[in-house]
């Protein structure tokens, strides 16, 4: 169905959604969905590009610049999801074309996830379920693992996550450090100025930092060689934020005591050399993943799909760089 006032392709859907977001994109909003199949994608363009004005993606698919390019009245893309490094969102400001995502409605539910991560990690619970389930345990006891309480922690990227993540390893007796874009004025935590630096410091690293070409490999084989032999990572933010293939080698050859990792380089791909460690926890990028956390983000990317539709305006725009 169509509402009043919209040309039927007005809306269009880039790449898989959460279903019930995807019903009411199709059922309220008369919403078309970008078909992937190439010939089906240019005839779908070739008839329908003009009377896109708004795309809803997620950070799984986001709009990139040969879309936006083949769009000409596009005006928004509404990202389901805090990271939008999937779309351009230089060619999305170049043409003056706003960008949203769904901060804050996540926050609780990934830095739960960082926690749930590290201690799973350090202290093995996953690996340890493991050798339960295969009969292990009469034979003798789990080996001792790392505590997680009272370690050194550092946090890449003191964002929103990166903060939420902070305050609670507080609880733990955790000494925290950072390392940001720019030192956060007042932040009770200390500032620490290059992640390999950071790294040399800390028992466990955690990455929390947008994902994107300026964090690309933030994370780099010196900077896991700094962490050490009796470091971890863990990793909620972007598989690209690591260089994963250093990230692989020093598990591989024990010059990393551990990984915990919810995002990958080339999600849903799993580096196979990783799937026989025990000292790694592999989730398949279930960070914001609970009932309550993505019915809020589909409910704010609806909003920000009406306010958009309404008023022309975003309720939570991200910053676009501007084009003039
Ligand atoms: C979602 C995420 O899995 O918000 C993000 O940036 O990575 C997750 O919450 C993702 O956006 C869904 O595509």
């Amino acid at each position: 169905m169509t509402s009043p006032g919209q040309t039927p392709a007005a809306v269009l859907q880039v790449g898989p959604l959460k279903p019930s977001l995807q019903d009411t994109l199709h059922t309220s909003y008369g919403a078309s969905v970008l078909p992937t199949d190439p010939a089906e994608r240019a005839a779908f363009l070739a008839a329908h590009a003009e009377d896109v004005t708004v795309a809803v993606t997620s950070g799984r698919t986001g709009v990139d610049a040969a879309l936006i390019d083949a769009l000409p009245r596009l005006a928004a893309i509404v990202n389901f999801g805090v990271g939008y490094d999937t779309t351009d969102v230089h060619a999305a400001g170049a043409r003056g074309i706003a960008v949203s995502n769904t901060p804050d409605v996540l926050t609780d539910c990934v830095a739960d996830t960082a926690v749930g991560l590290m201690i799973d990690t350090l202290r093995g619970f996953s690996a340890s379920d493991r050798f339960v389930r295969a009969g292990r345990w009469p034979a003798g006891n789990y080996p001792l693992t790392r505590q997680a309480s009272d370690t050194r922690v550092g946090i890449i990227g003191l964002g929103r996550i990166g903060s939420a993540i902070a305050h609670r390893l507080t609880a733990f007796g955790c000494a925290i450090s950072y390392h940001n874009r720019r030192q956060v004025p007042d932040s009770p935590f200390t500032y620490v100025g290059s992640p390999q630096e950071l790294a040399a410091g800390v028992d466990v690293l955690v990455v929390a930092a947008a994902g994107g070409s300026q964090t690309r490999h933030l994370v780099d084989a010196a900077t896991l060689a700094a962490l050490g032999p009796h470091g971890y990572l863990i990793n909620v933010a972007r598989g690209s934020v690591i260089d994963e293939d250093a990230l692989v080698a020093a598990l591989v050859d024990g010059r990393l005591a551990g990984a915990g990792l919810d995002v990958f380089a080339h999600e849903p791909e799993v580096p196979e050399a990783l799937l026989g460690l025990d000292n790694v926890v592999l989730l398949p990028h279930v960070g914001s993943a609970t009932v309550q956390t993505r019915a809020a983000m589909e409910d704010l990317t609806l909003r920000n799909l009406d306010s958009f539709l309404t008023s022309g305006e975003l309720v939570t725009p991200v910053p676009v760089p501007s084009g003039v």
